[in-house]
């Protein structure tokens, strides 16, 4: 049983609900009071929300047991589910040809969130997230969170990581774009693409999630010495003396569902060398994860390198080209299916 609260509210309208399949199996109520409805009894009641908003209603207020049931439920995807996430996909990849576009126009990040919520037929309010949009250096703050509404003088990269919410289900995506004449940086992005897709190619049951954790570390040490932006240490000591994390410094991924970063990710916490990472689980079919290598130039995590021993092993003078591009992630969103992975950001569409 599903109550609704609405009010008779002269400022404001109700949205009426859309003719949606899980409406069959739910019996909907309406409500004019914001409070619990009265039950036929109150035993065995749980209450499960917002702790503050809850709070001193009637009953057993967030169980852990049962909330981690809940959660357990929200891992592995049904088909409806995977078919919501699929169409978000879809709508926000269109969100993100417009962006592209709108960037090789020439726009500023403001005029680029316009194109990407008018391609969408979002409003930024309904999306699962705030996208982040940056140009040059602003593509060097992972969470970014403001628009220039002037373009830059150069236009040197875009990076835009947003997505839709369809029916609940949200995606989440980046794309990197190198500006006209960036070849260093765009050959960067092709590299960083190409790996991408390798871990996407992992995704599949039994594969624990810290493993394409660790092959995104691997992958990017030899994507640091190819470009020639460290010289004269081989992968497995880049990855040791930390500096692929100064590059890379958060998880390659969650799990995504109704929340953009879903629940149940860590049933053990993350381990030492991967403190941010969200999801430490062994994949099973229908979880749905996130795959999100990035490569950037942040300053407060270059400065420490360059001041130390490891100055010797960085080439500071393509360092201090690319600082200008801020940076590079590339994300797509991928089922876990019986005998391994569908990426549901590249699909062919018809
Ligand atoms: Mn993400």
């Amino acid at each position: 049983m599903l109550w609704l609260y609405e009010p008779v509210d002269f400022w404001h309208a109700h949205q009426p609900l859309q003719d949606e399949p899980w409406r069959k199996r739910v019996d909907l109520r309406n409500s004019q009071s914001p409070g619990a409805p009265t039950l036929d009894s109150d035993q065995g009641l749980a209450v499960i929300g917002d702790p503050v908003l809850v709070a001193g209603l009637p009953g057993d207020i967030n169980p852990e047991p049962l909330v981690k049931a809940l959660n357990e439920t929200r891992v592995h995807k049904t088909a409806y589910e995977i078919a919501c996430l699929a169409r978000a996909n879809e709508l926000a990849l269109l969100g993100h040809q417009a962006a592209q576009d709108a960037f090789v126009n020439g726009e500023s990040e403001f005029g680029i969130s316009l194109a990407y919520q008018q391609a969408t037929r979002q409003r930024e309010a309904d999306a699962p997230y705030h996208s982040i949009i940056g140009l040059n250096e602003h593509a060097g703050t992972l969470h970014y969170q403001y628009y220039d509404t002037q373009p830059p003088g150069r236009p040197r990269s875009l990076l835009i990581d947003a997505g839709v919410r369809y029916r609940g289900y949200c995606s989440d995506i980046t794309r990197t774009t190198a500006g006209p004449g960036e070849s260093r940086f765009a050959a960067l992005v092709h590299g960083l693409e190409r790996l991408q897709l390798r871990l996407c190619d992992m995704v599949a049951p039994g594969v624990d999630y810290i493993d394409i954790h660790r092959k995104a570390h691997q992958g990017i040490a030899v994507l640091l010495s190819a470009s020639g932006l460290v010289v004269g240490l081989d992968d497995e000591a880049l990855v040791e003396q930390g500096i692929t994390r100064a590059f890379f410094p958060h998880g390659i991924g969650h799990f995504l569902g109704v929340q953009v970063h879903d629940v149940a990710g860590k049933l053990t916490p993350p381990p030492d060398d991967a403190p941010f990472l969200r999801l430490t689980r062994t994949l099973e079919p229908g979880m749905v994860v996130t795959i999100e290598p990035g490569l950037y130039f942040i300053p407060s995590l270059l400065e420490p390198m360059l001041k130390g021993h490891r100055r010797q092993y960085l080439n500071t003078a393509l360092l201090k080209e690319l600082r200008g591009c801020g940076g590079i992630r590339i994300e797509d969103n991928v089922l876990v299916t019986e005998t391994g992975m569908r990426n549901l950001t590249r699909e062919k569409r018809q």
